[in-house]
């Protein structure tokens, strides 16, 4: 017998990869081969070029599950300390998040619980929601900074996010987020604080190598469009990609600014007008939503889908992960409100937790089900690709491969391949 040129195949799966453009994104009674960690076939079970023993040295059936690319969540803030739970009740009685904000709560109460935190305590509590998005999909993530902010803690939150990524059996891309919120200690220094980010901080994080790409809040209660520039001008000379959290409360025109700097993603979106619809698709930045930080905040406006479907700007669809605004541990239930609350298309927002989140992390290697892909595969307890948005909670995933082997939960916490 010749020796099985693939390390697995899997039988008898519904396929389902969502890159635009595929007629039919379920191809049934399929079969997918992975070698040295990659895609190497994929095609219906009838069409293989040899007997599937022949062909692999493990063949599995999946008895006709459904098998997507590994989800991607490419919005969170899933390392910090302490948690809002009280704040949650605060704004259920009326008090509105920015109202908190102004009172010293909000973003200012997590750094300060963050900044009392070890590296180690981080990480302790950092571990359960890692792994509560990988149950349910997850095999690629972006963590932000932004609850230190100075850098001692800062480099704290992106080692940890790093720790992750490496003991989690998951990627971890890190953006660096020291314009989230104006420290305490800066109050009446704002250009002080905006200077110790642009020239200390983030040049120092990125010589460390903790740095994949750098983020703001370009908000009212954040920072203003000329920081944020300030900002992207040493990314760009640090040669780093930049992403913006854009018209989330009022509309500063961020995402025309983030599309200046030919940026990955503009994030949030939900006072987006058509000039910054229209810089985001000159410049092939994604439209990132968050439909949890939409929910807890109660908001009632939501994103300009309808002009982002015509002007053909890509949509992502993150968690937002986060101790204030977005609680959220499933990526699977974002993509679901996704539909419910924006009105995307459970295509649409699939594409949005796979192809497109790959695109906004600026990783070509993964979203899709095609051959040379890395091989970050789930199979699923259903069998239609709607029905990952349909179901409301459960856990659903049934086999979770990163780099085209298995992850148990039980597993999770061996060190697993972390490619990138
Ligand atoms: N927008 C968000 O939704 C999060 N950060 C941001 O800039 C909220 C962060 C928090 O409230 O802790
Ligand atoms: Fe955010």
């Amino acid at each position: 017998m010749p020796e099985p040129r693939w390390d697995r195949l899997l039988l008898n799966a519904s396929l389902a990869s969502f890159e635009v453009g595929a007629k039919d994104p379920l191809l049934e009674r399929g079969a997918i081969g992975v070698q040295h960690g990659r895609i190497a076939w994929v095609g219906r079970l009838d069409d293989l070029p040899a007997a599937p023993n022949e062909l692999a040295a493990t063949v599995e059936s999946v008895d006709g599950a459904l098998i997507t690319p590994g989800l991607i969540d490419c919005h969170t803030h899933l390392v910090f300390g302490g948690d809002r739970a009280a704040e949650f009740e605060q704004r259920l009685n009326g008090t509105s998040y920015e109202e908190i904000a102004r009172a010293g709560g909000g973003i200012a109460a997590t750094v300060s619980a963050t900044r009392d935190a070890s590296e180690e305590q981080l990480y302790t509590q950092s571990v359960p929601r890692a792994q509560a998005l990988q149950a349910d999909g997850v095999t690629t993530l972006e963590i932000k900074s932004g609850y230190g902010l100075e850098l001692e803690t800062e480099r704290r939150l992106l080692r940890v996010a790093r720790r992750l990524g490496r003991e989690q059996g998951l990627t971890v891309r890190t953006s660096f987020l020291g314009l989230h919120a104006l420290p305490p200690e800066y109050r009446d220094r704002r250009d002080a604080y905006v200077a110790l980010v642009c020239d200390a901080m983030l040049p120092e994080l990125a010589a460390e190598g903790l740095v994949d790409a750098v983020d703001a809040f370009c908000e009212n209660i954040g920072f203003s469009r000329e920081e944020t520039r300030r900002l992207f001008e040493r990314a760009r000379q640090l040669g780093l990609p930049v992403k913006l959290h854009a018209e989330q409360l009022s509309d500063l025109d961020g995402a025309s600014l983030v599309a200046e700097y030919g940026g990955l993603s503009a994030d949030h979106l939900e006072h987006l007008g058509e000039s910054g619809v229209k810089a985001m698709a000159a410049a092939g930045t994604v439209a990132v939503l968050l439909p949890g930080a939409y929910h807890v905040l109660r908001e009632t406006r939501a994103p300009p889908i309808a002009l982002l479907r015509q002007h053909g700007v890509p949509i992502a669809v993150a968690t937002d992960c986060n101790p204030g605004t977005s609680p959220m541990l499933s990526l699977r239930l974002a993509a679901s409100m996704a539909c419910t609350l924006f009105g995307l298309t459970p295509l649409e927002a699939l594409r949005g937790v796979t192809v497109h989140a790959a695109r906004a992390l600026g990783l070509s290697d993964r979203g899709t089900l095609t051959p040379g892909q890395r091989a970050d595969l789930v199979v699923w307890n259903v069998r239609q690709p709607a029905e990952l948005c349909y179901w409301v909670g459960g856990g659903l995933a049934r086999t979770i491969y990163v780099a085209g082997e298995p992850v148990s939960r039980r597993k999770a916490s061996r060190r697993l391949p972390n490619a990138s």
